[in-house]
């Protein structure tokens, strides 16, 4: 089934929907080989492949370049964190039609002010105006054509200290002008916030949770309070920045690559996820 189609569907059901943040495809194989339901094209993660910080450098171009390759890897969907959407209206409009053309099944848009932050940085973390944000919502839904690339909107209320009730409203408008899901985001290190906004919202159009600080609730627990969606954000960069510095570590210190050999991934597996057999099959 088409991805598109296949996470409204997804959206639609009780059961929770387990996604995984990526910056390549490669990444997004992996995600899908393990048996995740889709991928999600991390800000933190793409900015930091490309040696930045995530604070709003990431061109369009650059984020979308990156997705492609994502999407083109894997048939499970695929969310792109787009920040704020790179401008106003006029820009999100262009990011829903080039993020349609690049294949991915979702976009996102958060509802801070550019140059957003990385929602963990101790910084002030300034919202926009709710109404300024629902005209972007209602440009990147004109822009996008019938069943095509989903819109969902992120609140970071939570993130900016502006509780629950905020978070609420602003959650309201947001599936009035049109997003097809909610991601409601919080820094905080219990679920108290984010279990209290389910409970409250009701089921009244999909929401999607990121619990990277309050990791100790489980996917089932999220589901039965009503979420749609839980996005396990940059586990899989922080996990590869620890096995690849202990293996180089280890090389360093014993002088040869012997003992890391059984610990590593086999060449073998790396010509599977590249897909080699597949391209090789095209020569005669
Ligand atoms: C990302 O993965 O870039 C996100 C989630 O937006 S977070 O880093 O938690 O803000
Ligand atoms: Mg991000």
């Amino acid at each position: 089934m088409d991805s598109r189609r296949l996470l409204r569907r997804s959206l639609r059901e009780q059961s929770i929907t387990r996604v995984v943040g990526v910056h390549n495809a490669l990444g997004a194989r992996v995600v899908e080989r393990t048996g995740f339901d889709g991928v999600w094209v991390s800000g933190l993660e793409v900015s930091a492949s490309f040696g930045l910080p995530d604070v709003g450098l990431l061109t369009m171009t650059e984020l979308l370049g990156s997705s492609h390759y994502v999407s083109d890897a894997v048939s499970i969907p695929v969310i792109v964190d787009c920040d704020t959407g790179f401008g106003d209206e006029i820009n999100v409009a262009r990011l829903v039609r080039e993020a349609a053309r690049s294949g991915v099944a979702a976009v996102c848009i958060e509802d801070k002010v550019f140059p957003k932050r990385n929602s963990f940085m101790s910084v002030d973390q300034q919202l926009i105006d709710p109404d300024a944000f629902c005209r972007k919502l209602h440009a990147g839904q004109k822009a996008a054509v019938r069943d095509d690339v989903l819109l969902v909107a992120r609140t970071e209320a939570l993130v900016a200290g502006r509780g629950v009730d905020e978070a609420l409203r602003r959650a309201e408008k947001y599936a009035e002008a049109g997003a097809d899901a909610i991601l409601v985001h919080s820094k905080d290190r219990n679920p108290d916030q984010v279990m209290e906004f389910l409970r409250l919202w009701q089921r009244r159009a999909p929401v999607v949770v990121v619990p990277t600080t309050y990791h100790e609730v489980s996917a089932k627990e999220l589901e039965r309070e009503g979420a749609s969606m839980v996005i396990y954000a940059n586990h899989g960069l922080r996990s590869a920045v620890q096995a690849v510095g202990e293996t180089l570590a280890a090389i360093r210190d014993s002088g040869s690559t012997s003992l890391v050999e059984d610990r590593i991934a086999p060449v073998k597996e790396i010509f599977e996820l590249q897909g080699t057999d597949s391209w090789l099959s095209f020569q005669q």
